[in-house]
């Protein structure tokens, strides 16, 4: 980064300060990872000073040989990747994707159902918050005590609110849906599907999941979980949808779509397609399953059930007497990054909730394994018993760094 070094030294040293956090520290935030080099010099690139509203092909104007090259890339490989009918690849990021998604299916004040926030939804799922809950009626349903989605309570719900949209997917829910039965529910009540798999995209594209392309209508996702490309969104359709999508992105929601990103996203599908994306989602579920076995070990509370996906979701006020807040801070403390959560039908606010989520995609980018698991378990585990006692914070956090240098990232970078 010489020229940014010479011209922008306080742009410089703060890129260089997080650089320096993300090689140091343990990232286990669910939605985190870390792009390739190829990935950031793509984003980085010329792309970003070209306008080209309106899609490959039939853009508003001129000089679009290369951008259209690229989008169109984009779209075929997400196709390949997932087998989708039709792809949208200019959302901005997942709540935009989220925004277009209902703008091409629902008129203001049509009905949705959504998963709960507090029983791992997402806020653009119909949060009282956002603005999609000021123009569509939101209902949500829950799971039940075992952790799974309650099926029958949904059907039921389905049945008495007659949604025009049925809506899955998640921010904390760390276990496999049943596709099928959504599909069917909806058929039952006539109700459009949509599912958003920006958590487990990365997942699904590696084959260790089960795809829901076949079964839903819409699929949306970001492309920067476990995916692992760059900050941005992408919606999948069936044929019947791909002009009402196409028409919601643009003129209908967003101006000019960022081609830097999607030449960026074009380069992270196409890694995905390689064989070594496969292994690498396997490693990520290996990589969740024994850091669930470990916590459990320490007698943390895992919700849910457990995790079939690549996160958890641990309630550690009632396993250790510490709130997500706290944790999240001690945590912090010793270079251990994650993220405070609610858990189902939380006595606490969102704010200072009763759990943490805990994600392994961006360690397991790194290369650690189940023996680096094992560790981290470990570490979680003392700090949040001894949160209060600088002197072992000191010493985790020397632990923590030591250990992340040995799992070395963007050494190129200057
Ligand atoms: N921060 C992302 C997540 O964790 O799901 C999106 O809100």
């Amino acid at each position: 980064m010489r020229n940014l070094k010479k011209q922008d030294k306080e742009i410089y040293q703060a890129t260089m300060g997080e650089l320096k956090r993300q090689q140091e520290g343990m990232e286990l935030i669910a939605s985190e990872n870390y792009v390739s080099e190829a990935v950031l010099e793509a984003l980085g690139s010329v792309f970003t000073n070209k306008y080209s509203e309106g899609y490959p092909g039939r853009r508003y104007y001129g000089g679009q040989k290369y951008t259209d090259a690229v989008e169109s890339l984009a779209i075929s490989r997400a196709k390949k990747l997932f087998g989708a009918e039709h792809v949208n690849v200019q959302p901005l990021s997942g709540a935009p994707a989220n925004m277009i998604a209902y703008m091409a299916t629902l008129s203001p004040g049509d009905k949705v159902l959504g998963m709960d926030l507090s029983h791992g939804g997402h806020l653009t799922h119909g949060h009282p918050v956002t603005l999609a809950a000021q123009i569509y009626k939101f209902e949500r349903y829950k799971t039940k005590a075992d952790g799974l989605v309650d099926y029958e309570e949904l059907e039921k719900m389905a049945k008495e609110f007659q949604p025009k949209l049925i809506l899955a997917g998640f921010s904390a829910y760390t276990r496999q849906l049943d596709y099928a039965k959504f599909a069917s529910i909806a058929k039952k009540v006539g109700a459009i599907t949509m599912i958003d798999v920006a958590h487990i995209a990365g997942l699904i594209a590696g084959k260790v999941i089960p795809s829901p392309v076949p079964y839903f209508d819409i699929v949306t996702t970001t492309t920067h979980k476990t995916l692992r490309g760059p900050r941005g969104g992408m919606i999948m359709c069936k044929r019947k949808y791909a002009s009402a999508i196409d028409k919601a992105a643009f003129p209908g929601f967003q101006g000019g779509p960022h081609e830097n990103n999607i030449a960026a996203k074009a380069v992270a599908f196409g890694e995905a397609l390689k064989p070594d994306f496969k292994k690498y989602a396997r490693q990520i579920l290996k990589n969740a399953k024994v850091l669930e076995k470990e916590l459990r070990k320490y007698n943390f509370k895992i919700m849910f059930g457990g995790t079939d996906n690549h996160m958890l979701l641990v309630d550690v006020f009632s396993s250790k007497g510490v709130t997500g807040k706290e944790a999240e801070k001690a945590l912090d403390e010793v270079g251990i990054t994650l993220n405070k959560n609610v858990i189902p039908d939380d006595p606490r606010g969102p704010m200072d909730p009763s759990g943490i989520r805990v994600g392994v995609p961006a360690v397991t980018t790194r290369g650690m394994k189940e023996k680096e698991m094992k560790k981290i378990a470990g570490w979680i585990n003392q700090t949040l018993e001894n949160s209060h006692d600088k002197k072992t914070l000191q010493k985790i956090k020397k632990e923590v760094m030591i250990f992340c240098k040995s799992f070395p990232i963007y050494s190129s970078i200057k």
